[in-house]
């Protein structure tokens, strides 16, 4: 058995137990679920790229739509693979990959002959997008609170997950290297998602999120989707991935040229030092709206530092005066979905886990606990339509605006890296392959 196998039949173990828990306390007996069928785009003949059911995903690395497996207390998960013969597109034979072994496997030519094959399992869950065939089946479609049970167990990764995670993260690593590179010989944004994708050897669809390769200005967008030809850029600010298997790394970095402004580069520096200082601080039971309000305080700092805000930390945020600067959450949890589920949840069962009241709109607000992989992003932007408002308030003499219009031409600053939480702290997943 490779070292990849036996990890998978470990990760297998932990869905079957998990599986068997969340059954148990929503008065299951049968767990189905489907990779799911494709998304065909409106009156059109063109579908667009197949993103399988994450819960699947969850148990099983098979691509595809239409494969559906059976879970039970007490048994060996069935999968039933769909495997057509079909000359348009291709049918690759399965071989025999590394995770074939745990799983009572059969094949099935079509998506009836999948379904006669579930038969009609007495009180049965159904997971996935093929609802209309799970009820003819008898199966109840995404009930919410086994739905709850399944994220909240998808947020505590295996060994094998993190292998994954990994695995996309050497690609990924790489990847932004060629990107920098490209950067500093004065690549346009167009170039340098060129050079992304030809270092990480992928095409567009296999990214695990749109590129944001901004130059100057546009790094002050968050999901800035442009790819403008113009290079000789001052600043570039790039958030792009890789996915393994099905599970995503997540990396920004922010750069500047040597001929960026000074003062910009030095915040790019400060920024740096307070993302370090923030994954520092990651550790079980800490609580994820503690993390992102330090956060808060420590960009806070950075703007009076500068000059930007002539207030200290605890004033600024009370003010709310670093918002505008930083206006997301710190970071997110990771794993098949970018931004994976159940980071708001505060049991199995859906309870939200309460944002801290100076955040109420924070969406990872979860306890930190040991085996969960997420992100630490903090930012600080200048961003004209959130500033705005603060040049006519009460506070707007506590900006120095002269520096903020300045500054505004090179756009913004993020900096992310992933962190697995150990028994007693983290290991950063990202800086091993990314130092800076
Ligand atoms: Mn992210």
């Amino acid at each position: 058995m490779t070292d990849l196998a036996a990890l998978f039949h470990l990760h297998v173990a932990d869905r079957q137990r998990t599986s068997e828990e969340a059954l148990a306390s929503t008065e299951f007996e049968t767990l189905v679920i489907s990779s799911g069928k494709v998304y065909t785009h409106f009156a059109d003949d063109q579908d667009a790229p197949f993103h399988p059911t994450p819960h699947f995903a969850h148990w099983c690395p098979m691509a595809g739509p239409h494969h559906v497996l059976v879970i039970q207390a007490g048994h060996r998960p069935r999968l039933i693979r769909f495997a057509p013969e079909d000359f348009w597109y291709e049918q690759a034979p399965l071989g025999s990959p590394f995770w074939a072994a745990d799983f009572d496997l059969e094949e099935a030519g079509t998506v009836d002959e999948v379904w006669r094959r579930v038969g009609s399992p007495s009180r049965g869950a159904y997971i996935g997008n093929e609802t209309d065939l799970a009820e003819r089946a008898g199966l109840v479609p995404n009930p919410p609170l086994l739905t709850a049970h399944l994220d909240w167990h998808r947020t505590t990764k295996s060994a094998y997950e993190v292998q994954c995670i990994e695995e996309a993260t050497v690609i990924a690593a790489r990847a932004h290297k060629a990107a920098r590179a490209a950067f500093l010989a004065g690549a346009s944004e167009l170039e340098i998602h060129y050079a992304y994708i030809q270092a990480a050897e992928i095409v567009d669809h296999e990214m695990p999120y749109g590129s944001i390769v901004a130059l100057n200005e546009k790094g002050a967008i968050l999901h800035y989707e442009g790819k403008r030809k113009v290079g000789n850029g001052a600043v570039l600010l790039i958030d792009a991935g890789a996915q393994v298997r099905g599970y995503a790394a997540d990396i920004t970095r922010t750069m500047a040229a040597p001929h960026c402004d000074s003062r910009f580069t030095a915040l790019i520096a400060g920024m740096e030092t307070v993302e370090l200082q923030l994954c520092d601080l990651v550790k079980p039971n800490l609580s994820y709206g503690d993390l992102h309000h330090q956060g808060h305080l420590r960009i806070a700092g950075l703007l009076q530092e500068s000059g930007l805000l002539k207030a200290g930390p605890e004033e600024a945020v009370e003010k709310g005066l670093s918002r505008p600067f930083f206006p997301h959450g710190l970071g997110h949890h990771l794993g098949i979905q970018v931004h994976d589920v159940a980071g708001r949840q505060g049991s199995p069962d859906g309870t939200p886990a309460p944002p801290p009241s100076m955040h109420p709109t924070l969406r990872t607000t979860r306890t930190i606990e040991a085996d969960q992989v997420f992100t630490v992003e903090p930012g600080l932007y200048f961003i004209p339509m959130l500033l705005r408002p603060f040049r006519e308030n009460e506070h707007r003499g506590l900006f120095d605006w002269k520096l903020i219009d300045e500054l505004t031409p090179c756009g913004g600053i993020r900096i992310e890296d992933n962190l697995l939480v150990t028994a007693t702290g983290h290991r950063n997943l990202t800086r091993p392959h990314l130092p800076d």
